[in-house]
């Protein structure tokens, strides 16, 4: 792994894992921790959801069901915001990719910008586990039949990313059925960084 421009480690991370898995959970402590920008799709289309844009309009009823957006779009959304300048030091993608072809357009992006990923972060947690966070959070899409599609899902498309980033040698397990401190200092530990000052999450 590269030095950054500022002597910081070269971040350009995807996290990888499970709806509820605490992917958002810990991009914001990392984020802080390695100063490179958080980057939620699923945050991303929650807002054009309600500033009620058109993408909002396109993707409202596809988010609520549990069902994924198409990659032409999600490859807009993304090409976008990576193109940001905040973005050019480096990034945490939560989220994204999701399916092969999205993580083939996120290996072209990043070549046509002469850029390769650092890391690819897998956060492991046992399915009842995740049934039982998703619930207790409450968001709108947050129902058990809803969460039970969107696991599915997981298995059927984005598991397959598992080997994809495997056979590059990207991957590292994270074991995320630990308290957040936790799993942020496993975390911080792929990058050398001590898990300190995590308190408070
Ligand atoms: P997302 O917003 O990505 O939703 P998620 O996978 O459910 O959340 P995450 O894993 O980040 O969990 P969190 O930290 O909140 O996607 C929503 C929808 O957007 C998708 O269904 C799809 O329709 C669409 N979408 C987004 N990206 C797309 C793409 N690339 N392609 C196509 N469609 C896309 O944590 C969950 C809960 O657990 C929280 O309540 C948290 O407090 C708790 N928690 C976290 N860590 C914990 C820990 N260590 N211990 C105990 N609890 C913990």
């Amino acid at each position: 792994m590269g030095d950054g421009a500022d002597g910081a480690p070269d971040a350009r991370v995807v996290l990888l894992g499970p709806p509820g898995a605490g992917k958002g959970t810990q991009a914001q402590v990392l984020s802080q921790r390695l100063g490179v920008p958080a980057i939620s799709t699923g945050d991303m289309l929650r807002e054009a959801v309600a500033e009620g844009s058109d993408l909002g309009g396109k993707v409202q009823g596809i988010m609520a069901s549990g069902a994924l957006v198409d990659d032409a779009t999600m490859a807009e959304v993304v090409r976008e915001r990576l193109g940001k300048a905040d973005a050019r030091q480096g990034f945490l993608l939560d989220g994204y990719p999701r399916t092969l072809p999205q993580a083939e357009t996120l290996a072209g992006i990043l070549r046509d910008a002469g850029l390769s990923l650092s890391a690819v972060l897998l956060v492991e947690v046992p399915e009842d586990e995740l049934v039982r966070r998703t619930l207790l959070r409450g968001r709108a899409d947050d129902r058990e039949e809803v969460v039970r599609e969107r696991l599915r899902l997981y298995r059927e498309k984005t598991a397959p990313l598992i080997g994809y980033y495997g056979e590059r040698r990207l991957l590292r397990q994270i074991d995320g059925n630990r308290p957040v401190e936790d799993v942020a200092a496993q975390m911080l530990g792929v990058f050398g960084i001590e898990g300190i000052g995590t308190e408070g999450i």
